[in-house]
């Protein structure tokens, strides 16, 4: 179970969420509430997976550049290294690991919803990185942004996991603008970003054979059941994903194997399903260097380095305000 914080923080947004997105046609839910404690060992378990390459890749060009990388990042003296959806943090902990070698003076802002990956990350890196700093806050992006705004220190903001392309365009300009606006001439904004590929592999990463991907999306009718008292038979729901090659958009839905009806005692709510009906949950967007350039360019940022991964078309992107 999720802790008493976390329920009470998220549960009224939970419910909006669900009433709004189930009564909507089409019906959509956000995958952000894919995150519990059931859903963030689903993630690590998808992040472990060969097919599911995002994780390889940044892991390899975290690891081949973390000297350069060092350098960029501790040019001005001390800093607060604020993570946005930290997760389970083994791919930072790399630059954790460089830092603390050489001794560097740096806080960890770790940024999560799930207060679970936190308690985790923090007590993780206690054991194995005793001399790093850590500072964890639990909260969405938006709140995550209060949290950066208060931080005197200079910022080094990382998001990585191409954490980003689960924002449409247009939200992924705004929250990219409010990050931008937050920060101050000397501060980097470091962010990893999923590349257009050959179609198949995204599909084969985003619809694995063990079905963890399947249980991963369906989580949220899980959550649902549990925490709004619904009946949700996860058996008589699809995963299905799709991906367009011309805009690099990749989605996830649910689909309603048969015709039924769902009852959601704590919302008072009945949701009808037809055969084949569809709950869209999430998308993970890909991209290309004109799509990074254009993203950049809204937001009010300037790239200033690119680290890229050519085994799996991957980039890390370095900017600046
Ligand atoms: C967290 N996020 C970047 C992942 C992604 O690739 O969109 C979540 C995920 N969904 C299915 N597999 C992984």
């Amino acid at each position: 179970m999720q802790d008493t914080k976390t329920t009470l923080t998220n549960t009224s947004e939970f419910e909006k969420e669900v009433s709004q997105g189930l009564t909507n046609n089409p019906k959509h839910l956000s995958s952000m509430y894919f995150y519990d404690k059931k859903g963030d060992k689903l993630f690590q378990d998808i992040m472990a997976m060969p097919t599911y390459y995002l994780t390889d890749s940044e892991y390899e060009i975290l690891e081949s550049n973390k000297e350069e990388i060092s350098n960029l990042f501790t040019g001005f003296g001390s800093f607060d290294l604020i993570e946005l959806g930290a997760g389970d943090g083994k791919k930072t902990k790399i630059l954790l690991k460089e830092f603390s070698d050489k001794k560097i003076d740096f806080t960890y802002v770790p940024i999560d919803i799930s207060d679970n990956a936190l308690n985790q990350l923090q007590n993780s890196i206690e054991k194995e990185l005793p001399e790093v700093q850590v500072q964890p806050f639990q909260g969405t992006y938006f709140e995550a942004l209060k949290e950066i705004n208060n931080r005197e220190n200079r910022k080094i903001i990382l998001f990585l996991g191409s954490n980003i392309g689960n924002l449409e365009h247009e939200q992924a300009v705004v929250f990219m603008n409010k990050i931008q606006k937050l920060m101050q001439p000397e501060d980097l904004l470091f962010m990893g970003f999923d590349q257009k590929k050959n179609p198949q592999t995204i599909l084969d990463a985003y619809n694995d054979k063990e079905g963890v991907t399947a249980a991963f999306n369906k989580n949220v009718l899980a959550r649902i059941n549990t925490e709004l008292n619904a009946n949700f038979d996860l058996e008589q729901f699809l995963h299905w994903e799709v991906y367009d090659p011309e805009t690099g958009t990749a989605k996830s839905y649910l689909v309603s194997k048969i015709e039924q009806t769902v009852q959601i005692e704590n919302l008072d709510l009945t949701v009808h399903f037809k055969q084949w009906e569809t709950i869209h949950t999430e998308i993970s967007q890909k991209y290309d260097d004109e799509i990074i350039t254009w993203l950049a360019k809204e937001s009010g940022l300037k790239m200033t380095t690119s680290y890229e991964s050519t085994a799996y078309g991957y980039k890390n992107c370095v900017f600046k305000k």
